[in-house]
Formats: structure tokens, sequence, C-alpha cells
């Protein structure tokens, strides 16, 4: 398979790496405005051909699939022409600014008979996963309460400068990941609140969030996400979780370690591999996208619509933006 990647920034460098590991996958080119950038992951990655427009590469190279990489602003055009060139995308999260957005990009992909897939990696994590495989498993029975919870004071804006001078910052980009994995653990949700402050002075949108949500399984569960917490151990960029069963408790506890109690105590280190072109913290994260492109690359040969599908994901952004209005004008808001 032919891939070329779109938008050659701070983390499609992970993207990159990941497509060099897995196999009958090709990166044939690059592209970027960026003409430093561009060359850079050119160069290091050994890609023969780079483009600074992507309508242009489209339309020179013959390819399966476009890696979009590049912000949220641009990736319903990206989509789109993606669509026109029928080729199949993967797009990283946050999937579009506005729920109208989105939803022209899953039709354009979806007339074009192409797939759609959202880069959203968070609940592919090793450790996340082995939670919900043992939560689906019945390990602690029927689930009625749970926490999934992400709290941290790294400095996220360094490697990510706009995180700080966008409008919108936590729910959007990291909310986004920690809502998924209450869907991927306790279904869809019915109803949602949510609170929101900034604490770090020097940035313009939240950097705190607490969400409360009902799930149609009848799960009640809380979501809350913080920069502005200082403590030890700093667990970024661990997703931490609390569930209750009608047979037992669940823990995802800092340090990466399962713990399913029910008559007795199972305690299991789930800690992610280091790869060979991973670094520590980001490990977990690295992992996981070679783990989410390993998936659109077997859906793709296996016909199969990906779990975290244009379409799927349409309801993982829709827990935004009603996070985002109820913290605006404290309503309980109730989901489609
Ligand atoms: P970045 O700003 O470092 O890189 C984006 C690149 O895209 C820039 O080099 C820019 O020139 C390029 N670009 C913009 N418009 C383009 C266009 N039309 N065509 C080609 N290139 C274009 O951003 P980043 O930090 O790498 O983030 C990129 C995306 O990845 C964001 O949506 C972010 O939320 C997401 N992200 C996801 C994770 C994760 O774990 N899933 C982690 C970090 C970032
Ligand atoms: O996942 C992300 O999109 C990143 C981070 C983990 C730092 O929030 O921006």
């Amino acid at each position: 398979m032919k891939v070329a990647l779109i938008g050659c920034g701070f983390f499609a460098q992970n993207q990159m790496h990941a497509w060099q590991s897995i196999e009958g996958v090709t990166v044939t080119a690059v592209c970027d405005p960026d003409e430093g950038r561009r060359q850079a992951t050119a160069e290091r990655f050994g890609i023969a051909r780079s483009y600074a427009d992507a309508d242009d590469m489209l339309a020179a190279e013959d390819l399966d699939i476009v890696d979009i990489a590049t912000t949220v602003a641009s990736h319903r055009p990206l989509v789109e022409a993606a669509a026109r060139a029928g080729v199949h995308a993967i797009c990283q999260k946050p999937f579009a600014e506005t729920m109208d957005d989105a939803r022209a990009m899953v039709t354009a992909m979806q007339d074009a008979g192409r797939v759609l897939m959202v880069h959203e990696n968070f609940r592919w994590q090793s450790a996340v996963r082995a939670a919900i495989d043992a939560l689906r498993s019945g390990a602690i029975g029927r689930p009625f309460f749970g926490r999934v919870s992400f709290r941290s004071g790294y400095d996220v804006f360094s490697g990510q400068p706009y995180l700080a001078t966008d409008e919108r910052f936590i729910i959007q980009d990291l909310g986004i990941h920690i809502l998924d994995i209450a869907r991927a653990l306790f279904g869809d949700v019915t109803r949602l609140s949510a609170s929101t402050a900034r604490i770090n002075p020097a940035i313009r949108g939240e950097d705190v969030a607490t969400m409360l949500l009902d799930h149609a399984s009848g799960v009640t569960s809380i979501v809350d996400c913080s920069y502005a917490t200082r403590r030890t151990p700093e667990t970024f960029p661990e997703t931490l979780l609390e569930i209750d069963g009608d047979k037992g408790t669940l823990r995802l506890d800092a340090g990466y370690r399962l713990i399913i109690q029910r008559d007795g105590e199972d305690a299991r280190d789930v800690a992610p591999p280091l790869l060979p072109w991973a670094e520590r913290p980001w490990h977990n994260i690295q992992e996981s996208v070679q783990i989410i492109q390993q998936h659109f690359v077997d859906c793709l040969r296996e016909g199969r619509e990906p779990e975290t599908s244009g379409r799927d994901n349409l309801r993982t952004l829709a827990l935004v933006e009603a996070a985002y209005a109820s913290a605006r004008d404290g309503s309980r808001i109730e989901m489609a």
C-alpha cells in the first residue's frame, strides 16, 4: 500500500516511524507548505518525493492512503481532496472544527467509496486496551460507575505552541481522547454536563474540565482532565481508570498497573513496550500510533470498518461540542 503524509510537523514524525514498521506499506511522498519541515521529514525517513501542496501531490502520485497529520483547520479541505482523488484517508483528531464539517467529511468519503478513519489513538494504548478487554469479558460483572481521569502538569506547550493560543484547549485537544475512552468502555452517552476552568494565566483556553456522563448502558461516568495538576508522580500521558461493577472493581493506576478485585485481587503490569524509535514518557502514545495505523491497514485489507471510523468519531466529537455548550451555560445536554 502506498501512503502519502500530509503535514510534516511535531506529531507526524511518530506516524512516519509507525508506517515504516508496518509490513506491506511504503510512504512514497510527503507534503507540507513549510519547506524546512517538509525537507527534514523527507530526509529523515528517506522519502524521494515531496510537495508543498496537497492537490499537486494527489494529482501526481498513485496512492492508496493519505495520512492527514495537520491541525484541525485544514482537515475538511484535505479529506475532501482525498475523496476527490479516490484515496483512503486517516485523519488526525480533533476530526473537525464543527459537526457540520465532520458530517460533510464522512459523506464525501462515503460517496467516493473510500474509507475514512480518525486517528483517535488513546483507546488503542495497550494499557487502556487491557482494561477495555477485561471489562468487555465481564471481569467485574455489569459496570455501573466509571472515572476516566487524565491529570498532569506536563508542559505540552513547548512541543505544540498552538495549544496555548487556541480559544479551545483541554476538551478539544485532550478531553476528546478521554471522552472517546469513556465511549469505548461504557458505550454511547445519553446526557452530559461539564464545567471548565483556566488555571494557567499564560494560555488562552481552558486547562481543566470535569464532565458527568450518563451512558445508554446505565453507567454513570466522570471524565476529568487537567493540565494544571502538579503532583508526584507526574503521570503524563497516562489515563487512569476506576470502574465499579456489580461483581468487582477495576483500576488502572499510575505506573500502568491494572488491578481487578473480585473474590481476591489480580494486579498486572500493563506498561507499554518502549518501541525502538520511541522515548519516555511519550512511548505510551507512540505505541498506540503504531497499533492504530496497523488497525487501519488491517481493516482496508479485510474490508472492515475501522473501530474509530469517521462515522464513529462523529459521536465523540458531539461530546466535545456538548461539553463546551454545557460549560458555557450550565445546561445538561441530551445527546441525540
Ligand atoms: P504541527 O503544527 O507541529 O504540524 C502541522 C503541520 O501541518 C505543519 O508543519 C504545517 O505546516 C502543516 N500543514 C498545515 N496545513 C497544511 C496543508 N494544507 N497541507 C500540508 N501541510 C499542512 O502540529 P502537530 O502538533 O503535529 O499536530 C498535528 C495534529 O496532530 C493536530 O490535530 C493535533 O491535535 C494532533 N496530535 C495528536 C496527538 C495524538 O496522540 N493523537 C498528539 C499530538 C498532536
Ligand atoms: O494527544 C494529543 O493530541 C496531544 C496531547 C497528548 C499532548 O494532549 O496534544
